[in-house]
C-alpha cells in the first residue's frame, strides 16, 4: 500500500470474493506475462474508467513519452502548412538572432545579449507565430503573447524579416541611447540616426510623432516602457510574465463575464523557462487558472534542462515534475518529449525497455547525451541492455546523434498547440523537450555556460551557416576573417517572404505589436462624485480608510464610468471596511455562488457573482497586482479603459510585491494603489512584521509613481479625482498612483477654499498662526502626524506664546521632482535667469524654521531638504514598528505632539529666538527622556 491508497479500506467491500479474483487476475499477469503488461492493463483500465466518468482522479505523472500519440496526431492534429518554407524561414530568423546579439557586442564589447534561449526556443516561437497567434490590425485585440526575455533576438529578427525593422534597428539591439541626443541628426552617422516609429498607430494612417522617437535602438528585452508600440507584455524578471499571464486570462473572463468587452476570441500564451519554474511567482498561482478552468490560457515551458548555471534539476526530471504539479493543479498538461524519429522505436518497446529508460535516466544524463557523439549514445543510452541496443541496431552513429527532442520537431508543436486552443474548461501547459542552444554548435549547444554566451567566432558563424543550410543566402565571403556578419532579409515576392505574410495575414497580423485604440472609451464621474469628501465630517470622527470606501462606493454608482472601476483586494476587506461593497456590487466569481452565504439574513451578506464587480483575491497581494496590472492596461491592451483600485495593508504592498510594481510601471499600467493601515505608529497593536513607515520611500522609486500620503478625506479625492483626470481624461498620461490610507478617526475638516490646487502640487498651507501669537516657525505634516502638528501648535501658543502655522505635505515625492527638474534646468541654462523649485517658492512664505512630521521615516520629508529655504528638520519612524498603543508608539518614535514642540524650539534656538533652556524645559515638561537610546538603534 502507499500513501494515499488507504481510504480504499475505509470503504465497505460488498463482495470480497469477487475483489479477490480481480487481485488474483492482477497477480497472475504481473507474473506470467511481465510487469509492464500488468501495468499497461491497469492503464487501459483506467483510461476506460475515465471514459465511464467514474470520477476517479487520473494520475499526476504519465511515463516520460509525448502525450499525443503519433495516430492522434496523424488523425486530428496533422499539420496543415509547408514544413520546408517554414524551415527556412525559421533558419533565417535563427541566423539573424544570432548575428544581431554578435554584431551587438562588436560595436559596444560587453553590451550582452543572449544565443542559447531562442536557440533552444526558436520552433516553438514559429509555430505560434505562424499558426496559432492572433494580431489586431483587423480591429480587434488579438491574443496576448508573453515572450520569454532572453528570447527577444529572435522577435526582433521575425520582425525584420516581416519588414517591420531594419537592419539598423537591428544594429542597434541594446544601445538604445548611444549616439543621439547630442548631436544633430545631420551629423550622425546612418546607424546612429533615430529611427522611425516601428509600427504605425493603425492601417493606413501616418504614426504620431511620440515620445518614442528620441529611441534609437532595441531594448534588451520586451518593455513596453521603453518601446511603447512594439512590446505589449514586459517579461523577464523571472516568475512575473508567468503570474500575469494567468490573471490577464482570468481578466479577460472577468471581462466577459461582466459584459464590458467580448474577449472570446482572445487567447493568452505564455512562454516560460524551466528554470523560470522555480519562481514561486511562476507557480503560485496555477491552482487559479485550473479552478477557474481559464481554457483561454496556454502555457508553453521551453524545457531545455538548463537555467543560467547548469541543470536545472540534474538528478531529476523537470518535465516530469512539472506534470505532476501542473496536472494536480487541474491543468491540462501535454508533454512533448520526444521527435518523430523516436515514434518507431516506441513502437517497436513491446518490453517497455525503452520506456523504462526513458523513465529512469536524470536530465543530467539527458543533457549530457545532447553533447555526446552517437556512439556513445549507443553504448551509454541503448547499451547497457543488449535488448534496448538491438533496437538501435539499424541506426547509425550519426542517426542516434540527432534523433531530436520534441521541442524541435515542428509536426509534434504544432500538434501540442492545435490540442491545446481546443481544450475545454481547462487551462493547457505545453511542456516541450528542447536542447538549450540548439544548432549554434558543439561550443554553445547544451553546455552549461551556454545561457551567457553571447559572441561567435567567424569559424563558429559559417558552422552556423552550414547547420542552417544558408550557403546561397550567405555568400562565403561575407564571412571573411574580419568581416561583420550580415544579415539576410527574403527578398519581397519570393516564396519564403510571401508565406511569411500570407500565415501573419491570415492571423490578423504581425506581432507583438502595443496599439492604444480606444475601443469603449471612459467619461469620467462628475465632479459632484467628490463633494461629500470636499465636505468633511463635521463633528463625525472617520479616517481616511472610510472615506475612500465612501468615495469607491459613490464613483462606482456613476452611470457608465461606475462599472469600469475594479476594487482589488486581497481578503482584507474586513480591516478596511470595505465588506460593506460586497452584497452592493457583489465578488466576482467565475461559478457565481454555489451556497447559500452563512450570513445570508444580513443586509451586507457575502455575495458572489459572475458578475460581480469586486476582485477579492483571497491572500494573494502578488496575485491582486497581476489582476491590477491587467486592469491597469486594459486600455491598451484591449482599447478599454478599467479603473483599477487595488487596496492592500500597506506593508505588504511595495516591499512584498514591489518588482510586480515595477513590471507595471514598465507595462505602462493605470490605476490608483491604496496603501491602507499606513503608518508606523497608526496601526496600534500590531507590530514589527504589519507597522509601514516606509512604503514611500520604496514608491519614490518608481520614476512613475504619484505617491500621496493624504491627511484629509478631502485631501483623499482631490488627489483622486486628479489622478482620474491626468489617467483617463482627454490627454492621458501613462503614470499609476499610490496613496496611503490611514486607519485613526479623527473629525475630516471641510476642504479650505482654493486648497485643491495645493493637495495636488504635494503642499498647501492649511492652517495660519492663530490670531493670538507672531507667526514664527513652520510645521509641515503628513497622514496622520496631522494631529501631532495640531496639538504643537495648540501648545506653543497656549504655554510657550509662540504662533506656527500648519502646512500639509500631500506629496514630498512630486515636490522634489519638480524641484529635480528645475535644479537641472538651471544646470543647463547657465547666464539665463534661474527658475525657482515649487517647494522654495512656497515655503518662502512660511515663517522660520520649519519643522516635518510623518509617520513615515524621516527619508520622505528629508527628499525636499535642500530646497526648503531655511532651517530644516525632520521627525520621522525610522527604526522597526511595536505592538503598543499609538501614544506610546508615537513617543517611542518622537514623532508625537510634545516632540514636535520640543523640535521647533530647538529648531528656533538654533536661530537665536529662544533660548536653550527653554527647549529643555519643554523636554522636562512633557516627560521626554533626552538620553533613551534611538527609536532607529533598538
Ligand atoms: C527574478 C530574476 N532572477 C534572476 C534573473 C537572471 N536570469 C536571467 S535568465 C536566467 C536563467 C533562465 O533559465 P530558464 O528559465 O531555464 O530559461 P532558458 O534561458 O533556459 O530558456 C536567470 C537566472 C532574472 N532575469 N530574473
Ligand atoms: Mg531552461
Amino acid at each position: 500500500m502507499s500513501l494515499g491508497d488507504e481510504y480504499v479500506d475505509q470503504l465497505p467491500d460488498i463482495d470480497p470474493a469477487e475483489t479477490q479474483e480481480w487481485l488474483d487476475s492482477l497477480d497472475s499477469v504481473a507474473s506470467q506475462r511481465g510487469r509492464s503488461r500488468a501495468v499497461f492493463l491497469m492503464q487501459k483500465l483506467a483510461e476506460r474508467s475515465h471514459e465511464l466518468a467514474f470520477g476517479i482522479p487520473a494520475p499526476v505523472r504519465t511515463p516520460y513519452i509525448n502525450t499525443i500519440p503519433p495516430d492522434v496526431q496523424r488523425d486530428r492534429y496533422w499539420f496543415p502548412g509547408d514544413l520546408g518554407i517554414e524551415q527556412r524561414i525559421r533558419a533565417y530568423i535563427r541566423w539573424n538572432a544570432a548575428v544581431m546579439v554578435v554584431n551587438a557586442n562588436k560595436h559596444a564589447d560587453g553590451i550582452g545579449g543572449h544565443l542559447a534561449t531562442f536557440a533552444s526556443s526558436a520552433a516553438l516561437y514559429d509555430v505560434g507565430f505562424n499558426w496559432f497567434f492572433r494580431g489586431k490590425d483587423d480591429g480587434r485585440a488579438g491574443d496576448a503573447v508573453y515572450i520569454q526575455g532572453h528570447a527577444a533576438p529572435g522577435i526582433y529578427a521575425r520582425a525584420y524579416l516581416e519588414g517591420r525593422l531594419d537592419e539598423h534597428h537591428l544594429d542597434r539591439f541594446r544601445r538604445e541611447l548611444s549616439g543621439g541626443p547630442t548631436a544633430a541628426p545631420a551629423d550622425l552617422s546612418p546607424a546612429d540616426r533615430p529611427l522611425p516609429d516601428l509600427a504605425p498607430t493603425s492601417a493606413g494612417q501616418p504614426a504620431q510623432p511620440r515620445e518614442s522617437d528620441r529611441r534609437h535602438g532595441l531594448s534588451s528585452y520586451p518593455h513596453p516602457r521603453l518601446m511603447p508600440d512594439f512590446w505589449e507584455y514586459p517579461t523577464v524578471s523571472m516568475g512575473l510574465g508567468p503570474i500575469a499571464s494567468i490573471y490577464q486570462a482570468r481578466f479577460n473572463r472577468y471581462l466577459h463575464q461582466r459584459q464590458i468587452d467580448d474577449t472570446s476570441e482572445s487567447r493568452v500564451w505564455c512562454f516560460v523557462g524551466d528554470g523560470e519554474t522555480d519562481e514561486p511567482e511562476t507557480l503560485g498561482s496555477i491552482s487559479l487558472a485550473g479552478r477557474e478552468g481559464l481554457d483561454n490560457l496556454t502555457w508553453v515551458v521551453n524545457c531545455n534542462l538548463q537555467r543560467l548555471d547548469g541543470p536545472v534539476r540534474g538528478n531529476g526530471k523537470i518535465m516530469q515534475e512539472l506534470e505532476a504539479v501542473f496536472r494536480g493543479a487541474g491543468w491540462n498538461v501535454i508533454k512533448v518529449v520526444w521527435g518523430s524519429k523516436w515514434d518507431e522505436l516506441l513502437a517497436q518497446d513491446v518490453d517497455g525497455l525503452l520506456l523504462d529508460k526513458m523513465n529512469s535516466t536524470v536530465d543530467g544524463d539527458f543533457q549530457r547525451f545532447a553533447v555526446e557523439p552517437g556512439a556513445s549514445i549507443r553504448d551509454r543510452f541503448f547499451g547497457p541492455d543488449p535488448r534496448l541496443r538491438a533496437m538501435v541496431d539499424h541506426l547509425t552513429d550519426d542517426d542516434l546523434r540527432n534523433l531530436p527532442r520534441g521541442g524541435h520537431d515542428y509536426r509534434k508543436l504544432y500538434a501540442a498547440y492545435k490540442a491545446a486552443t481546443e481544450q475545454v474548461g481547462a487551462p493547457t501547459v505545453i511542456l516541450a523537450k528542447t536542447v538549450k542552444g540548439w544548432t549554434l554548435g558543439a561550443d554553445v549547444e547544451a553546455r552549461n555556460a551556454t545561457h551567457q554566451i553571447k559572441k561567435m567566432s567567424i569559424a563558429q558563424l559559417r558552422t552556423l551557416r552550414e547547420r542552417l543550410h544558408l550557403e546561397a543566402e550567405i555568400p562565403a565571403e561575407a564571412l571573411a576573417d574580419d568581416a561583420e556578419p550580415p544579415y539576410y532579409r527574403p527578398a519581397e515576392g519570393s516564396a519564403e517572404h510571401t508565406y511569411l505574410m500570407a500565415r501573419r495575414t491570415a492571423l490578423g497580423g504581425s506581432l507583438p505589436k502595443r496599439i492604444v485604440r480606444p475601443v469603449r472609451p471612459l467619461t469620467l464621474p462628475p465632479d459632484e462624485v467628490f463633494d461629500e469628501l470636499a465636505a468633511g465630517s463635521g463633528t463625525q470622527a472617520a479616517s481616511t480608510t472610510t472615506a475612500f470606501t465612501r468615495l469607491l462606493r459613490s464613483l462606482a454608482r456613476v452611470p457608465e464610468f461606475g462599472p469600469r472601476i475594479v476594487p482589488i483586494i486581497p481578503d482584507e476587506a474586513r480591516t478596511f471596511g470595505m465588506d460593506s461593497l460586497f452584497k452592493e456590487f457583489g465578488i466576482y466569481a467565475a461559478q457565481g455562488q454555489k451556497y447559500q452565504p452563512v450570513d445570508q439574513a444580513l443586509l451586507l451578506s457575502y455575495t458572489e457573482s459572475i458578475h460581480g464587480q469586486i476582485l477579492e483575491e483571497g491572500i494573494t497581494e502578488a496575485g491582486s497586482m497581476a489582476s491590477w496590472l491587467a486592469a491597469g492596461t486594459a486600455y491598451a491592451t484591449r482599447g478599454v479603459p478599467m479603473v483599477p483600485f487595488f487596496t492592500f495593508y500597506s506593508m505588504f504592498g511595495f516591499q512584498r510585491v514591489g518588482d510586480l510594481i515595477w513590471q507595471a510601471a514598465d507595462a505602462r499600467a493605470r490605476g490608483f494603489l491604496l496603501g491602507a493601515t499606513a503608518g508606523r505608529t497608526t496601526l496600534l497593536g500590531e507590530g514589527l512584521q504589519h507597522q509601514d513607515g516606509h512604503s514611500l520611500v520604496l514608491a519614490s522609486t518608481v520614476p512613475v509613481c504619484q505617491a500621496y500620503d493624504p491627511a484629509f478625506a478631502y485631501e483623499t479625492g482631490a488627489i483622486i479625482k486628479d489622478g482620474l483626470r491626468r489617467m483617463y481624461g482627454p490627454d492621458p498620461e501613462d503614470i499609476f498612483y499610490y496613496l496611503t490610507l490611514y486607519n485613526e478617526n479623527y473629525p475630516m475638516p471641510a476642504m479650505p477654499e482654493g486648497a485643491e490646487a495645493g493637495v495636488v502640487e504635494g503642499l498647501y498651507r492649511w492652517a495660519a498662526a492663530p490670531d493670538s501669537t507672531a507667526p514664527s516657525a513652520t510645521v509641515l505634516f503628513s497622514g496622520s502626524a496631522q494631529g501631532a502638528a495640531r496639538f504643537a501648535q495648540a501648545e506653543l501658543a497656549e504655554h510657550f506664546g509662540i504662533g506656527i502655522e500648519l502646512w500639509s505635505a500631500t506629496s514630498y515625492k512630486r515636490l522634489r521632482e519638480e524641484a529635480l527638474a528645475v535644479e537641472r534646468w538651471n544646470r543647463l541654462h547657465p547666464g539665463e535667469p534661474p527658475h525657482t523649485p515649487r517647494v522654495t517658492e512656497l515655503l518662502a512664505g512660511a515663517p522660520g524654521p520649519i519643522v516635518a512630521v510623518t509617520d513615515f521615516m524621516r527619508a520622505v520629508p528629508d527628499q525636499v531638504a535642500r530646497w526648503v529655504p531655511a532651517p530644516y528638520l525632520a521627525l520621522g519612524t525610522d527604526g522597526f514598528g511595536r505592538s503598543d498603543t499609538r501614544e506610546a508608539l508615537r513617543r517611542f518614535f518622537e514623532t508625537d505632539g510634545p516632540h514636535v514642540v520640543v523640535a521647533v524650539l530647538s529648531a528656533l534656538a538654533g536661530t537665536g529666538a529662544v533660548a536653550a533652556d527653554v527647549v529643555a524645559k519643554a523636554i522636562s515638561r512633557y516627560g521626554i527622556d533626552p538620553d533613551a537610546p534611538e527609536p532607529w538603534l533598538s
